[in-house]
């Protein structure tokens, strides 16, 4: 068990290609109150792969960081229409 962790923490570190995060920032312009963040931050966290969703209500976006081994940007942008809200991507990082 400790050597999967090690392991786990080893790809984490060394930023490999099995597991390399990326963050995206969508663009959702068709929240329209304080309570649409927190259904949309839910529906991206359950994105197998998401590690974190922060969004962002007067802005109306989204800054979603993955792992891009394990889920796309596709699946990002399905699952805020699924919730109901359309998005686009407007920047990747790296
Ligand atoms: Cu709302």
């Amino acid at each position: 068990m400790k050597s999967i962790w090690l392991s786990l923490a080893l790809v984490l570190l060394t930023g490999s290609a099995l597991a390399a995060p990326q963050t995206v920032r969508l663009s959702v312009p068709t929240m329209d109150c304080p309570v649409c963040p927190i259904t949309i931050k839910k529906a991206l966290l359950q994105v197998a792969g998401v590690s974190q969703a922060q969004v962002n209500f007067e802005r109306r976006e989204a800054l979603v960081t993955f792992d891009n081994a394990r889920t796309h940007v596709d699946a990002l942008v399905r699952a805020t229409a699924g919730a109901g809200y359309p998005s686009t991507v407007t920047e990747r990082q790296p």
